[in-house]
């Protein structure tokens, strides 16, 4: 029936806001808020929204985190997921292999080159060769691409299929700790309550798979110093893989690189969707 939908979803807002409204009174006479601060209030949130940084409050005040672990809570045997954030642009660009997902530009003289590999598989261990990947990430400096006028469109961004055995592999280079926006309302928040704006160095991924739940998370590096206080609360210990630093001069060669570069070993796991009632 077309309204179920909109039904189940009027049921849970008829749970759910009483509770919500309850808790933000409760707040408000504990604390005697008064009109003047009340209406600061507004104004904060309707500035959030003129400035389209909701997604990035709900981040920081760890909020995005919570809800994901409640909506994964109980599942074992699969990759970890976590937070999307608001960088994910829709549509990056396909890429071919061998997959490289930058191209050249200033900034990369002060990075590394990085190459990420592993295998996307099934809980049962097959392999999920039509497995999609969708990377983006910051560059070595200066942030995501819609920030960085130095960097060209979609930089550090794209989709492309793993090889039948689930295997992939993609070239990019080693991001950094970076701030998150600090010059709209959700900066002046953390400014306010003195929470520092830093997320430890991070790469994005989506992965897709007939039959699987799709799987939205994020990895992360070793002595990070943000990885203890990431400013949105992120980071999962198993989703910090090691950095490994090859100098060998035919590696390098063989690859076409003048400069040491570094591997990282991420296999995927995904979750069988929920069998769908069989027509
Ligand atoms: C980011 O780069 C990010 O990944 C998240 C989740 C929130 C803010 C900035
Ligand atoms: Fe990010």
């Amino acid at each position: 029936m077309a309204d179920t939908v909109r039904e189940v979803e009027s049921e849970r807002l008829a749970r759910i806001l009483p509770d919500a409204l309850r808790a933000i009174h409760e707040v408000i006479e504990k604390h005697e808020v008064t009109e003047e601060e009340w209406m600061a209030v507004l104004g904060f949130l309707t500035e959030v929204g003129k400035q389209d940084e909701f997604v990035l409050l709900s981040d920081v005040t760890k909020t995005s985190v919570l809800v994901d672990d409640i909506s994964h809570r109980g599942e074992s045997g699969v990759t970890p997921s976590d937070v999307e954030g608001p960088l994910y642009r829709e549509d990056p660009p396909w890429r071919e292999k061998p997959v490289k997902i930058y191209e050249e530009y200033e900034g990369a003289q002060n990075g590394d080159v990085l190459f990420v590999r592993g295998r996307v598989a099934s809980t049962d261990g097959a392999p999920l060769g039509g497995a999609v990947l969708d990377i983006w990430q910051t560059g070595p400096d200066g942030g995501y691409d819609i920030w960085d006028e130095r960097q060209p469109d979609y930089n550090f961004r794209g989709r492309f299929g793993v090889d039948e055995d689930g295997g992939y592999e993609f070239q990019t280079m080693v991001p950094k700790p970076y701030t998150i926006p600090t010059d709209g309302p959700v900066g002046r928040l953390l400014d306010a309550t003195e929470q520092h704006p830093w997320r430890p160095a991070h790469i994005h991924f989506k992965v897709e798979a007939n039959g699987h739940q799709p799987l939205v998370t994020q990895v992360f590096f070793p002595d990070d110093p943000y990885l203890e206080n990431d400013t949105i609360g992120a980071v999962k210990s198993a989703l910090v893989r090691p950095l490994i630093r090859q100098d060998d001069e035919d590696e390098l060669a063989r690859r076409g690189l003048d400069a040491p570069f570094y591997t990282c070993e991420f296999d995927i796991t995904l979750k069988p969707a929920m069998s769908a009632a069989r027509a």
